[in-house]
């Protein structure tokens, strides 16, 4: 009880920083409230007396700001000038800067897929059918794009208790009446981990009157689940109430790579899926977006790649194939050639014929397919390949076979990764441009020896073995459009 109660308050705390609005303060204060607030953004900071500042936590506190004006785009400077300090004063909310959906501390999660849940107290102002049938479909928010499994019990302990009861209810956290706190919930564990708690003073609605039950519930869960808050203000655990239409409602996408994160995506984990939801819902049609134009000479493509010297462009959730020269271009969903993924920002192989390995990366993370399949364990965080986690996607990313060396492209520099070693070249990053003249590359792919760098409508062919440049041209000059 004390070890949870401990858990839950240190994360009320953290919703704290999200009120404090820093007012003027004296000069002296201001490194004490640098430091704090640096903390509580950049965790690997200590908070520590301004007294007893030591040689290496000033190192690290110039390094840490220099991180914070770096991420904010004012000038670096590592000193507490005034930018940085309109900066700090500003109202935010969340853990970190440098991320966007959040986990709880230990990233405390569900160690199975079939998870329990009970509702053990109703509430006086929607029918018990009405209440069953948000908590379902929030929860299938989360079912509909990982390989867990929800499953409502009638009696005994569930996983995650649910209860709308008001004032003290049992916790340590009595609810506070009519508003203020509607609702908490314990990140996943052990006796109340996962619990999930409604005041029973709201007004519960299905409505944009009161308190939505499903839009708060599906907040809640997230929590229950693993979630912390995030700082994408389109994501569902963003730290305010937001109403929005929830007809058709699916998770957003910084909630959904934060889930996958977790416990993976649908379809692809080691076990096939198992009984699916005995009474289905009708599933949300998607809006039907329209296929990209091959032939426009404005295409800005997403990522390209070659897979057994066959040509793949990606652009939204398609992708354009090219066997052959002579051969004509096919269009299907990137859905079809991987189940589960939708849209990606960059794609290599590396390895040939049975060993032939794709790598595809959607925001933070990076699946590895072999054989058209998702490899057990991914998708997994960018970090884990080397890259530092201030960053939130790869642009292009290509596997050059005669090094076997794989160049990664972030905003304005480009990493190398050693493929035989499984790490990171020394020296890197480095300035694309200064390499290669282009500023920024958004696909990047080797196809018969040369090297290809596609930016905006363009791209540059390299002869990269003898350091030469051979050509520019338009991406839809590959796409068969006279
Ligand atoms: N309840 C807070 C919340 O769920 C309680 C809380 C604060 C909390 N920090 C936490 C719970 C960390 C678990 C972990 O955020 S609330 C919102 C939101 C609340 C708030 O009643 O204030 C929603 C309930 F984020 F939108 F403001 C639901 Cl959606
Ligand atoms: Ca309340
Ligand atoms: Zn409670
Ligand atoms: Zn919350």
């Amino acid at each position: 009880m004390v070890i949870l109660s401990l858990k839950l308050s240190l994360l009320m705390l953290v919703m704290a920083f999200c009120r404090a609005v820093p007012t003027e303060s004296p000069p002296e204060e201001k490194i004490a409230k640098a430091q704090e607030y640096l903390s509580s953004f950049y965790s690997d900071v200590g908070v520590r007396a301004p007294g007893s500042v030591s040689r290496s936590t000033l190192d690290s506190f110039e390094e840490s700001l220099k991180k914070m004006q770096e991420f904010f785009g004012i000038k670096v400077t590592g000193q507490l000038d005034s930018a940085t300090l309109d900066i700090m004063s500003q109202r935010r909310c969340g853990v970190s800067d440098v991320a966007r959906y959040g986990y709880f501390d230990g990233q405390p999660k569900w160690d199975k897929k079939d998870i329990t849940y009970r509702v053990t107290d109703y509430t006086a102002h929607m029918t018990q059918e009405e209440v069953d049938g948000a908590l379902a479909k929030a929860l299938k928010l989360y079912s509909d794009v990982t390989p867990l499994q929800f499953r409502q019990i009638r009696s005994g302990t569930a996983d995650i208790m649910v209860l709308f009861q008001a004032k003290s209810h049992g916790d340590f956290f009595p609810f506070d009446g009519p508003n203020g706190t509607l609702a908490h919930a314990f990140s996943p564990g052990e006796a109340h981990g996962g619990d999930t708690h409604f005041d029973a003073d709201e007004t519960w609605t299905l409505t944009s009157a009161g308190a939505n039950l499903f839009l708060v519930a599906a907040h809640e869960f997230g929590h229950a689940l693993g979630l912390a808050h995030s700082q994408d203000q389109s994501a569902l655990m963003f730290p305010t109430y937001q109403y929005v239409n929830t007809e058709g409602y699916t998770l957003p996408d910084d909630d959904r790579q934060g889930i996958q994160l977790l416990y993976g995506i649908k379809g692809t984990s080691p076990e096939p899926p198992v009984n699916p939801n005995p009474n289905p819902e009708p599933s949300p049609s998607p809006t039907p977006e329209a296929a990209p134009d091959r032939c426009s000479p404005d295409l800005v493509l997403d990522a390209a790649t070659t897979i057994h010297n066959t040509l793949y462009f990606f652009k939204d959730n398609y992708y354009w194939r090219r066997r052959s020269f002579w051969d004509g271009i096919r269009m299907r969903k990137i859905q079809t050639l991987w189940p589960g993924i939708n849209k990606i920002d960059a794609v290599y192989e590396h390895g040939n014929g049975r060993q032939s390995t794709i790598i595809v990366f959607e925001g933070k993370m990076y699946w590895k397919i072999r054989r058209h399949t998702v490899q057990p364990g991914y998708p997994k965080p960018l970090r884990n390949l080397g890259l530092p986690s201030s960053i939130g996607k790869v642009d292009a990313a290509v596997h050059l076979s005669f090094s076997s060396k794989t160049l990664f492209f972030v905003n304005d520099r480009y990493w190398s990764y050693n493929e035989r070693r499984n790490r990171m070249d020394r020296g890197y990053p480095k300035y694309i441009y200064r390499e290669y003249g282009v500023s920024k590359v958004d696909a990047a792919f080797e196809y018969r020896g040369h090297l290809y760098l596609s930016s905006g409508s363009t791209q540059t062919e390299f002869d990269y073995k003898r350091g030469r440049l051979i050509r520019s041209f338009f991406n839809h000059q590959w796409m068969n459009c006279s």
